[in-house]
């Protein structure tokens, strides 16, 4: 069977495509499936996001001004998220999953 992380890109994969293909362009994300994925998908991330927030994310995550998120700028976004939670587990020894 896969292993974890093999698991997990496949459903990084999956996941965009499950959103991508609800509205317009089926290979990218628009404002609303944007924010449908944040809410259902990374809910504890996306608890306090109001429109204007969703916005700015949406602009920054934007690199080329098409006005929707196509899989690269996804992908970008979640290396993003991904160092945040590596910041913020290492300053908290504790919660990290040790191997030593
Ligand atoms: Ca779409
Ligand atoms: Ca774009």
């Amino acid at each position: 069977m896969a292993c974890p992380l093999e698991q997990a890109l496949a459903v990084v994969v999956a996941t965009f495509h499950k959103y991508s293909g609800n509205e317009g362009d089926k290979y990218k994300l628009n404002k609303a499936e944007l924010k449908e994925l944040l809410t259902k998908e990374l809910p504890s991330f996306s608890k306090q996001t109001s429109e204007e927030s969703l916005q700015k994310l949406m602009s920054s995550l934007d690199c080329n001004s098409d006005s929707e998120v196509d899989f690269q700028e996804y992908v970008t976004f979640l290396a993003c998220m991904a160092m945040m939670c590596n910041d913020f587990f290492q300053d908290l020894p504790d919660k990290m999953p040790r191997r030593k």
